[in-house]
């Protein structure tokens, strides 16, 4: 196979899950700007997720967020997507909107509240088994505002012990995807601030556990690629949460702020093996302004056209630069395939696989954008938090 086949056969099997959470009414602190059409109900979230990947042919599962999908039936759910050509994702816990949860879930001063968490994350799993997702995705907001306010030693035990009961939970297939942010709600220490942090709990859980790399969950200037090579290598890397920010947690469409970056996540991810081994690719992200559907369908296609690039870099060129201390080539293959044009290749890529290769122009036509306006009147709009 041409490199250029090679290249083209990659992004066909390219899978970007994308969030329910994503689909509702979310947006800042300040406020949350209610946007018409939006669904009512998780069912209603598949709808239009089933949307994303009927124009981009490479969104085939949905990420729930539990309490927020909570449905009596899971099975039902899971056929509904099915029905409608996708797959329920990762299970997302959410151990941070109860007023429990004050001063941590798992980590908690109080054994009872770190009960009700953990039976929460336990829950969680059984969700799992219902729907058949394969993994559980674990955020803590859990932390403390001032020195003294707890120990913080004494909170990593209890992250332990609260980690390792629902490993032993997790069935054949089952995962825990470990994530970390490094501030916010927590100001003074977060108790899994960074992937070290993730990566040690994961390692003494067991080959189950890994850690999810959410591109807004560090400090500016970071090296996010780093991160990822080494859990790459270390066998670790679970998943991303793809958004963008600017200055903190922003929760931008994914390569808006910062393509370059993105290029140089995906081209660690291809020469790591990543698109290969078992990395989910996530979105995480608020749409507070833009409308939902065509920003996410957006969001997938930045992703594609950062992992296009990655796949053009020459590795031949690369390393024979690289062995020859030629740091200007080395740099110059580099920055060749992020400045190449790929939006051609991906429209072909698209018409090979029977799609419009113009996604977005393809779901305006489409008109399922003033459908839903047009049905989705009355009832509870689905938000982050509900
Ligand atoms: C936390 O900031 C986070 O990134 C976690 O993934 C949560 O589950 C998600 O956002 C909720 O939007
Ligand atoms: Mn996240």
């Amino acid at each position: 196979m041409t490199e250029l086949a090679a290249a083209k056969a990659a992004l066909k099997t390219q899978a970007v899950e994308t969030p329910s959470w994503a689909y509702g009414n979310s947006g800042t602190r300040f406020k949350v700007f209610a946007q018409q059409g939006v669904p009512r109900t998780p069912f209603e979230k598949l709808d239009d997720a089933a949307k994303v990947h009927e124009f981009t042919g490479v969104a085939p599962t949905v990420a729930l967020h539990i309490p927020w999908d909570r449905v009596d039936d899971y099975a039902a759910l899971a056929k509904h997507a099915e029905q409608r050509g996708v797959k329920l994702g990762a299970i997302n816990s959410n151990t941070f909107q109860d007023d429990d949860y004050k001063l941590g879930s798992i980590c908690h001063p109080e054994a009872s509240v770190r009960r009700k968490a953990v039976d929460h994350l336990l829950e969680c799993v059984d969700i799992m088994d219902a729907t058949g997702s394969a993994d559980l995705k674990l955020w803590f907001a859990d932390g403390t505002n001032y020195p003294g306010q707890d120990d913080i030693r004494g909170r990593q035990d209890r992250l332990a012990e609260g980690l390792a009961e629902v490993y032993e939970r997790l069935g054949d297939g089952q995962r825990m995807l470990l994530e970390y942010k490094f501030f916010e709600p927590a100001f003074y220490t977060t108790d899994v601030p960074d992937w070290g942090t993730a990566y040690a709990h994961c390692l003494k859980l067991g080959p189950k556990a890994q850690v999810v790399v959410d591109t807004g969950h560090h400090a500016p200037g970071t090296n996010i690629e780093f991160i990822v090579a080494t859990l790459l290598r270390e066998e670790k890397l679970g998943g991303f949460d793809f958004n963008s920010r600017f200055y903190a947690d922003d929760d931008l469409m994914v390569g808006a702020a910062d393509p370059f970056q993105l290029f140089r996540i995906m081209y660690e991810v291809v020469r790591g093996g990543g698109l290969s081994a078992d990395v989910a690719f996530m979105l995480d992200q608020c749409h507070n302004i833009e409308a939902k559907i065509p920003a996410i369908i957006r969001s997938v296609m930045n992703v594609q056209e950062a992992t296009a690039k990655a796949l053009l870099v020459d590795g031949d060129a690369l390393k024979a630069a690289q062995r020859g201390g030629d740091v200007l080539e080395a740099n110059a293959v580099v920055m060749d395939a992020y400045n190449t044009d790929v939006r051609p290749l991906l429209r072909e890529v698209r018409e090979e696989m029977g799609l419009d290769p113009d996604p977005i122009a393809a779901y305006r036509r489409s008109g399922w954008g003033e459908r839903i306006v047009a049905e989705r009147v009355g009832g509870q709009q689905a938000g982050w938090g509900a």
